[in-house]
């Protein structure tokens, strides 16, 4: 990981990198909405209680999780802003049933997975939380419906995920590349603050729920009990800030497959996919625990999968230590 001589606004970033690649044709667009959307929950968050959107809706959303009042407006946020953006032909998101469509011009050549709000249980609670962005290209050659949207997490071009956190950070990755910014809280604007991010070698952290313990089997158990021999367990409870932390100090996230969490817990499109995505990127692993989940072929939107992130040596331990039991 490098500090960039000067600080590089986004839209300033994205004309040096993007605009001469076909490849990346609108995606300054996609990357605008997610930070103008981001800015402006960022300001919710911050007002917490005293904006009165702290709590539950009522409601019960499609992964069987109650609803918090920030959820949904990160949601509508977000969704609004990709329809702005005139780029993206479809949404997919964690908290709606079916996916939302905007349009079919050759300009809507993107498809964007996201979880709004990840770590809703930290919401109430003054701790960190995020939002997950995974970012296809469209298929022009194929009809846009649900159906579409079904394709394995190796052929997404960008991903992204903002901390909102200590600071307000916006993290993007595409081919190769992982790349910080840092929001100004007094303009909204996010600036380049890291580039070429890596994991560093030590890997001084790792991420579980130890309360799963009895529920895992011999393998995983075995495995989390390698990661502790000199390691500190550092677990948020809000995926993306874990995966934060351990990208930039070095370190392991896992989310298994445990008896009551049969699939997992973490859903592969709008979670494992967009961070496994960033984690590769940056010379780590993605895994199932047999698989590279990035490979994976889902079966349908809101489907779970078991998650082992982070850096490429742990996440292959791990995977041996599972195998061989
Ligand atoms: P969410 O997207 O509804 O917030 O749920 C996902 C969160 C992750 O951020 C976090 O890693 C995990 O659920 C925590 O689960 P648990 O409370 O079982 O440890
Ligand atoms: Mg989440």
């Amino acid at each position: 990981m490098t500090s960039p001589p000067q600080h590089l606004t986004l839209p300033e970033f994205c004309e040096s990198r993007y605009e001469t690649s076909g490849l990346y044709d609108g995606l300054e667009s996609v990357l605008h909405a997610i930070s103008s959307g981001a800015y402006a929950l960022e300001k919710q968050i911050r007002n917490g209680n005293l904006a009165g959107i702290l709590g539950t809706t009522g409601e019960v959303n499609i992964q069987g999780e109650i609803v918090q009042q920030l959820d949904a407006i990160s949601s509508d946020t977000f969704v609004q802003e990709f329809k702005d953006s005139g780029r993206v032909a479809m949404v997919g998101c964690e908290e709606i049933e079916h996916p939302v469509s905007f349009g079919e011009t050759e300009k809507h050549n993107y498809i964007v997975l996201m979880d709004p709000l990840d770590g809703s249980s930290n919401i109430d609670v003054a701790v960190s939380i995020g939002s997950i962005f995974g970012i296809w290209k469209r298929d022009q050659q194929k009809a846009l419906n649900a159906e579409s949207l079904l394709r394995p997490g190796i052929e997404q071009v960008a991903a992204a995920y903002v901390v909102y956190g200590s600071c307000t950070v916006l993290v993007i990755a595409t081919e190769g590349n992982v790349d910080e910014f840092t929001m100004d809280p007094a303009t909204g604007m996010f600036h380049l603050t890291s580039t070429d991010i890596k994991y560093p070698d030590k890997t001084p952290y790792y991420s579980v729920n130890d309360g799963n313990t009895a529920r895992w089997t011999n393998g995983i158990v075995q495995a989390v009990d390698g990661l502790r021999n000199g390691r500190s367990q550092r677990y948020i409870g809000s995926l993306v800030a874990d995966f934060h932390r351990n990208l930039i100090k070095g370190g392991v996230f896992l989310y298994t497959a445990d008896t009551k969490n049969i699939d997992g817990r973490l859903r592969l499109m709008y979670e494992a996919n967009p961070l496994g995505y960033v984690s590769v990127q940056a010379g780590g692993e993605v895994s199932d625990g047999i698989q590279n989940i990035l490979e994976i072929t889902p079966h349908e939107l809101h489907q779970r999968a078991p998650l082992i992130l982070g850096n490429k040596e742990l996440v292959k331990k791990i995977r041996e230590a599972i195998k061989s039991s």
